[in-house]
């Protein structure tokens, strides 16, 4: 039978990828995201390949989160895979002269927000005792850089959540798994810097990954079969040796 997968942050980047490479696959969607005429925008494109729902909402506000997946329709209630992709960087700086609005901002999102969406669909996974559940991570969950300390500890959070969920839903054959990019081209770093120059030249003199390299990832691991769940996985580009090691060509 046809899946139907629910992605936050479907408006750009690795979201919007997955998307795309679940369309190709018949994969039927709930694309979310704040910026409506993104989503509207990828819907159009991808309803040739498959059914599309959109949901707008912002993942930092409990009530709304929980009401827009309370609200969708009959044939997209179902959702066989989440894919909790939603978040980003806000700021790099040490935490001595960090912003707390950049902090609420990493945790309220990247953790609270992913923690919003997962209480809203994980019932329904454990009433049919099936699902899959992605959370994306990063190498900064596994590695804290210098400057990164509170983006760090939100992608923690997301490794240290996504293991609680994999032995709490285990009993519920529920698969959960981490995949965690290093540094990857999209809008992240014109977010973290919002929109200073200096956001250009963070994928500069070496060939990052793409969005769609993560994507295929993601589809890979949904693709295994019943008995293998892929249960953490950490990916950079070749260039890439850690979070602090990149090895670049200017
Ligand atoms: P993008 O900035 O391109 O995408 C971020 C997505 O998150 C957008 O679709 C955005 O949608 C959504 N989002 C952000 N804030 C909210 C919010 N408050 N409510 C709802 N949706 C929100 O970045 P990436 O694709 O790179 O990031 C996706 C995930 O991958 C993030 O969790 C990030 O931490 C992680 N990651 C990224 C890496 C990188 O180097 N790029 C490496 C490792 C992990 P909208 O603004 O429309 O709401
Ligand atoms: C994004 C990758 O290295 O900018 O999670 O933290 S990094």
């Amino acid at each position: 039978m046809t899946k139907t997968a629910l992605i936050t942050g479907a408006t750009s980047g690795i979201g919007e990828a997955t998307a795309y490479e679940f369309a190709k696959h018949g994969i039927r969607l709930v694309l979310c995201g704040r910026r409506l005429e993104r989503l509207n925008t990828i819907k159009k494109a991808l309803e040739r390949l498959t059914h599309v729902h959109i949901l707008n909402f912002d993942v930092r506000d409990r009530t709304e989160t929980l009401k827009a997946i309370e609200s969708l329709p009959k044939e997209f209630k179902t959702i066989d895979i989440l894919i909790n992709n939603a978040g980003n960087a806000h700021g790099l700086d040490p935490i001595q002269s960090g912003s707390i609005d950049d902090w609420d901002a990493m945790m309220d999102i990247n953790v609270k927000g992913l923690l919003y969406v997962s209480k809203a669909v994980i019932p329904q996974m454990t009433e049919r005792q099936s699902g899959h559940i992605i959370n994306i991570g990063s190498s900064a969950g596994k590695e804290v850089y210098p400057k990164g300390n509170v983006y760090c500890a939100s992608k923690h959070a997301v490794l240290a959540i996504t293991e609680g969920m994999r032995i709490d839903l285990n009993p519920f054959g529920i698969k959960v798994g981490a995949i965690n990019p290093g540094l990857v081209e999209t809008e992240f770093s014109l977010v973290r810097f919002k929109g200073d120059a200096v956001a250009d030249t963070v994928y500069k003199g070496y060939k990052a990954l793409q969005a769609e390299d993560v994507a295929e990832i993601i589809y890979f691991t949904i693709s295994r079969p019943p008995h293998v769940n892929i249960a953490d996985l950490l990916v950079f580009c070749t260039a890439q040796a850690s979070s602090t090691l990149v090895k670049k060509e200017l």
